[in-house]
């Protein structure tokens, strides 16, 4: 893993949420890295992050709300087209990595434009794990963490 250091920041401020008890179950243990909002330039926009699961049960990312908008979608690319996907696996001691290019976040009918510098606030909900309130800073709408 190599990501920008000014993602650590929001690794920290959502690695204390990411785990409520059920430790013992041996359930999936999840952790959101890298997460990153190009900034908007129509009523849409896109959302990428890591899931990380420690755990030893695999999971699932069910679906994203945000109160940015009430059309939060998951999404896939394929052959350079995307596709609305109904969850993602989060395999056990894997991730799920959303990334430019590939499986994203799909905000549409945007209530507002974030700028960068700002944050949006997303909830993660799974098939298993407790959800995942995550800080998401918005970056400049080229940014891309494999680029630099
Ligand atoms: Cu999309």
């Amino acid at each position: 893993m190599n990501r920008g250091t000014s993602l650590l920041g929001a690794a920290a401020l959502t690695a204390g949420l990411a785990l409520t008890g059920c430790s013992s179950s041996g359930g999936p243990e999840l952790e959101v890295t890298g997460a990153f909002m190009p900034q908007p330039v129509s009523d849409m926009a896109a959302g990428f992050l890591v899931v990380r699961n420690s755990g030893g049960d695999a999971d699932r990312l069910t679906s994203v709300t945000s109160s940015l908008s009430e059309n939060v979608t998951i999404h896939e690319t394929k052959n350079q087209a995307m596709r609305m996907v109904s969850s993602f696996e989060i395999p056990a001691g894997g991730e799920l990595d959303l990334e430019r290019g590939g499986n994203h976040i799909m905000f549409m009918d945007l209530k507002e434009r974030p700028k960068q510098g700002e944050t949006v606030a997303l909830q993660l909900h799974f098939e298993k794990a407790d959800p995942i309130t995550v800080d998401v800073p918005v970056k400049e709408t080229t940014y891309n963490p494999k680029k630099q």
